[in-house]
């Protein structure tokens, strides 16, 4: 890893952090010194078994260290800090490998337990960024100082702008889950059930599921048209005939969200035909991006593109503005065409419109949209338009004025499928976009 770009970010942030404690202080806050801590470690209810640990966002983006009890110490004008609590322990592993690439950003300060963190501070009026508001007392801060709203809304914002470094981590993630989802096609045409394809991905990504940066999505056939279905199906599928598989991979904090949809030679003729329509509707919508549009508009493009599409195909009638209006397309597209993303697969401040936090709420028909974003270089999110044959969405209108419009001898017939969604991640560049997916594939 290069020194030298994650130095470039560090910079940022500190420019970034500067920034947002001046904005603080000229809006009547007091502090001058932020704490940000990785989160504490937590159990199952009555239970002595840990839950999975995942650092908090605002914390990763400094220190590329998911552990608990961590924390950056952030104060303009000194070198940032890197607490970094070592407990004696033999009953796990509490070592941590320091790398040159990133540690040289920091003074790094080894510490047996976190109560001796106040020691090591100065004077600075401090703030507290992180879960645990119990913690953050001990340590000396009070309310209003434990995650204050207007630095909370100021640094959410400024997360959709990625550094060079953020973005090479992205593309690392995204490289290795486009080998893991050519493993998982693989699988699932020589005949592999959802966890055995689910298997393969991880397998070829080398990594465990924990490290996952969210819950694959392996589904065959009609388990594709469950949004966030979960489970790994064990049963023969050898007469499976769709694959849709939603899967990403994390490098150092960052994650890539990928979703693919692949189908045996003998899919439904119609199924086959939509997925090649849905594979040039996500190209045409990745085209639009560029700085100054507006993520809604490329939502309302997908669902007026896919309306055609359907219209195309004969599985509705009428005409693709009549689809709009009536919201048809939502019912087949019931999901945002996409969101942000970075540390967090969801990457905070989607709705945000400005660093004061006043918010862009979703289209009313949409309300499941998560960015409402204007573009502008820097950014990082997903294109996902989807396609689904959901019963519980389509029967209610099957004897209604709306179910009309729709050619049900063929969904009847398309039902089995499932669905379809064709996911890339993509990076605003000052006169367009870099699909950071494809290009390795
Ligand atoms: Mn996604």
């Amino acid at each position: 890893m290069n020194q030298v770009i994650f130095q470039q970010h560090i910079d940022v942030l500190v420019d970034n952090y500067s920034k947002a404690l001046s904005a603080h202080r000229e809006q009547g806050g007091q502090l001058e010194a932020l704490l940000i801590h990785s989160g504490s470690e937590s159990f199952y209810f009555a239970d002595d078994r840990r839950i999975p640990f995942q650092a908090y966002g605002h914390y990763l983006h400094w220190i590329p260290v998911n552990r608990p009890d961590q924390f950056a110490y952030v104060c303009p004008g000194q070198k940032p800090i890197y607490f970094q609590v070592v407990p004696d322990d033999y009953w796990h592993d509490q070592s941590i490998a320091n790398a040159d690439w990133w540690g040289n950003s920091f003074q790094i300060t080894r510490l047996g337990s976190l109560d001796e963190i106040p020691r090591h501070l100065t004077d600075a009026k401090l703030g507290y960024l992180g879960p645990n508001a119990e913690l953050a007392q001990k340590l000396g801060v009070d309310q209003p100082g434990i995650n204050p709203t207007d630095l909370n809304y100021y640094l959410n914002y400024q997360r959709a702008y990625k550094t060079a470094y953020e973005v090479a981590q992205l593309k690392a993630a995204n490289k290795l889950a486009v080998t893991g989802h050519n493993a998982a096609r693989d699988s699932f045409l020589n005949g592999g059930n959802e966890y055995q394809i689910h298997m393969a991905y991880l397998e070829a990504c080398g990594m465990l599921e924990d490290e996952s940066p969210y819950t694959n999505i392996v589904a065959l056939d009609k388990n594709s048209a469950i949004l966030h279905y979960q489970y790994k199906n064990k049963t023969n599928s050898e007469g499976s005939q769709v694959l849709l598989i939603d899967a990403g991979c994390r490098v150092n904090g960052y994650g890539s969200d990928v979703t693919r949809t692949s189908v045996k030679e003998n899919v439904n003729s119609t199924f086959k035909d939509l997925l090649q329509g849905m594979v040039n509707v996500e190209l045409e919508l990745v085209g639009m991006v560029k700085p100054g549009v507006t993520y809604p508009e490329i939502h309302l493009a997908a669902l007026f593109k896919i309306g055609q599409l359907l219209i195309d195909l004969d599985i509705c009638h009428g005409s693709a503005e009549e689809m709009m209006e009536k919201e048809l397309s939502h019912l087949f597209m019931p999901h945002g065409v996409g969101h942000l993303l970075g540390i967090q697969v969801h990457d905070v401040g989607g709705h945000q419109k400005d660093i004061r936090g006043n918010t862009r709420a979703p289209p009313g028909h949409s309300p499941a949209l998560r960015n409402t974003r204007e573009l502008s270089e820097g950014m990082v999110f997903t294109i996902e338009p989807g396609c689904y044959f959901i019963p519980l969405l389509l029967e209610a209108e099957r004897n209604q004025e709306r179910g009309k419009s729709i050619n049900w001898n063929l969904v009847d017939e398309l039902y089995p499928c499932g669905g379809i969604r064709v996911e890339d991640n993509i990076l605003v560049t000052p006169s367009g976009v870099e699909n950071l997916t494809r290009q390795f594939e």
